[in-house]
């Protein structure tokens, strides 16, 4: 059935946490923008909406609005303080949570849903989607390699087993991950606890999205072929649509803090740039070693710190790296990448981190939590040779101090550095109007707005 453009009406479901949410909503303004007339509804916590429409006016908005769904927590909980527990609350409160606010939209506005775009951990999407006889598209806002091991979790639990697993083994038996080991990959594959919430989520995941109409992801084909064509098989369609910063609107960060100016103090490819993401702060004694060993260097550093640096830092660690050292709650992250003074990026190899790192032509030392970030680690590190992990993998003085050497003033770095620029070249061209993001966004375009 053929609906009028201004019946149509895309339900927009984000999950909540991380940088998931703004992501969605970066690639949703895009698309907004190019339809008018077509209907867009953004379902997310309340929370959530009000950290990404933060700072954007209604004119900003046009034909996207903000909804709040329930964020799972029981009438009168009193929070535990474990930081899965609002992600569990969350995971068990859904699909419920969603339907019920989607029902009173439409209700509202009596246009029913043509198109359900989802963050790709709602697998429910499918089924939602068929019983309103609507598409769905969801959007995977990691890299394609993590992607491509939800898929395939069942093969490689078969393979390696799930108790007692050898985590030093190689993935030999999977068409382009030959490099990585079984302990790269995500927590819940097969290890840790399969039955999480969080797992099942994922797991269910991968058996739902090779139904959707097509899958979205923030990254471009040239990162990897090898795997993006696996994907591609298995997938009705594969729209690499990335890198965001180069393809969607982005939120406006203020430089309340001077970054950009700083930096400008400081000579060409010489500052260590540290940020561990939306999510993390690594644990009390790594934050002391990277401190120690950022005061023992000579490179000058700037620290976008999650927490209370006062507190969580040595004591007069601030005061003794004044000169050289400048640490703030928030910085904007891309502008900083892409600043000639930049020389490195210490990072948890977040996926936006790391497309932000390339378009930036920068270097990583790499220390990864959980999720997909030990995997992008290994990329980084072992195929692409753009990052380097850090020696048994934590934050300690010497390893760290090493790290820094190797990327900032040795050889080795700056090849490294001349390495980025290809997948920094790569990258841009697929953001060209021509280019094979451009096109693909276009199609994601006409999919969810006809
Ligand atoms: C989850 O990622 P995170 O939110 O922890 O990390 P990133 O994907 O690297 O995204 C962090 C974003 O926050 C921005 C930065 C990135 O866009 O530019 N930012 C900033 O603007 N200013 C700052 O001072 C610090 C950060 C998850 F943990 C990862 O494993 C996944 O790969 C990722 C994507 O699904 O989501």
């Amino acid at each position: 059935q053929v609906r009028a453009s201004n019946d149509l009406h895309v339900a927009v479901l984000a999950f909540p946490f991380g940088s998931h949410a703004g992501p969605l909503l970066s690639l949703v303004r895009r698309i907004a923008a190019a339809a008018p007339n077509v209907t867009f509804s953004f379902f997310s916590t309340d929370k959530s909406n009000a950290t990404v429409f933060s700072g954007m006016k209604k004119e900003d908005l046009g034909n996207i609005k903000p909804y709040n769904v329930h964020d799972g927590y029981p009438n009168n909980h009193v929070p535990s303080g474990q930081p899965l527990e609002p992600v569990n609350l969350f995971i068990n409160a859904m699909p419920g949570n969603y339907r019920q606010a989607m029902e009173k939209v439409v209700a509202e506005n009596g246009k029913n849903f043509s198109c359900l775009l989802t963050d790709a951990f709602l697998w429910f999407g499918g089924e939602m989607a068929e019983q309103m006889y609507a598409k769905w598209v969801p959007l995977w806002t990691a890299g394609p390699f993590s992607l491509f091991s939800h898929l395939v979790t069942d093969v490689l639990r078969q393979k390696i087993g799930c108790n007692d697993v050898r985590e030093d083994q190689n993935i030999d038996f999977l068409r382009g991950f030959s490099a990585v080991k079984v302990a790269d990959l995500p927590i819940g594959i097969v290890t840790g606890d399969l039955e999480a919430p969080f797992s099942v989520m994922i797991y269910k995941m991968g058996l739902m999205l090779p139904r959707a109409t097509a899958v979205a992801i923030n990254s471009f084909h040239e990162i990897e072929p090898l795997i993006v064509d696996e994907l591609k098989s298995r997938f009705q369609q594969l729209l690499n649509v990335g890198p965001f910063i180069l393809t969607t609107p982005q939120p406006f960060i203020p430089d309340d803090y001077g970054c950009l100016e700083w930096l400008s103090k400081h000579g060409n490819a010489s500052v260590a740039y540290i940020s561990f993401g939306t999510v993390i702060t690594p644990p009390a004694h790594e934050l002391t070693a990277l401190a120690n060993s950022l005061e023992e260097c000579e490179f000058p550093f700037l620290w976008s710190f999650r927490g209370n640096a006062e507190k969580q830092l040595p004591e007069g660690f601030l005061e003794r790296t004044r000169t050289k050292g400048k640490v703030v709650p928030w910085a904007p992250q891309t502008e900083i990448l892409k600043h000639p003074s930049v020389g490195v990026f210490v990072t948890h190899s977040g996926w936006n981190s790391i497309l932000e790192t390339i378009v930036g032509g920068v270097s990583m030392i790499c220390r990864p939590f959980f999720g997909d970030q030990k995997l992008n680690t290994r990329l980084l590190e072992t195929l692409w040779g753009i990052g380097v992990g850090i020696d048994n993998g934590v934050f300690t003085k010497d390893a760290m101090v090493k790290a820094l050497k190797l990327t900032l003033s040795s050889e080795k770095g700056k090849i490294m550095r001349q390495k980025i620029v290809a997948f920094k070249e790569s990258a841009m061209k697929a953001a060209q109007p021509d280019g094979d993001s451009s096109r693909n966004i276009k199609t994601l375009i006409e999919l969810v707005t006809t």
